[in-house]
């Protein structure tokens, strides 16, 4: 006899799998937008304090991909000086920027990125990256 539960189970299983799948290695993810063109940071894992972190930064245009070169984060704490923290991105060819960033204090840090457009500049600034102990 098949029961109406036993459908209810393989829903609970499958939910559960997308959960994981998902939440496997995959961090915070920050957007910012300046006119319509749209930055992406995402943190492989959620950042720990002196512990590199690969970000991926890709900027959009209409869902579309757009060009930036020299991209370079400049990480900074509100209120406090911490010394230059400038990394700067690995370019590569479907315009994803790859940067390993390391936070030397837990708290609330801000991301400056830039880089250089065919339109011009670049500059976004992400403001509340919380960086856990
Ligand atoms: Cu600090």
């Amino acid at each position: 006899m098949t029961s109406p539960w036993s459908h209810l189970r393989w829903a609970g299983v499958l939910v559960w799998t997308l959960v994981l799948l998902s939440g496997c290695g995959t961090g915070p993810r920050y957007q910012a937008q300046q006119d319509d063109l749209v930055a992406t940071l995402q943190f492989a894992q959620a950042p720990i304090v002196n512990q590199s972190v690969p970000v991926d930064v890709v900027f959009q245009r209409n869902g579309q991909t757009v060009a930036v070169t020299t991209v370079a984060l400049d990480l900074q704490m509100p209120g406090m000086v911490m010394g230059s923290n400038r990394p700067l991105a690995d370019a590569s060819t479907d315009g994803t920027h790859r940067v390993n960033v390391l936070f030397t204090m837990d708290g609330e840090w801000s991301i400056v990125v830039t880089g250089e457009s065919s339109q011009g500049p670049v500059r976004f600034v992400f403001e509340r990256i919380i960086v856990n102990p």
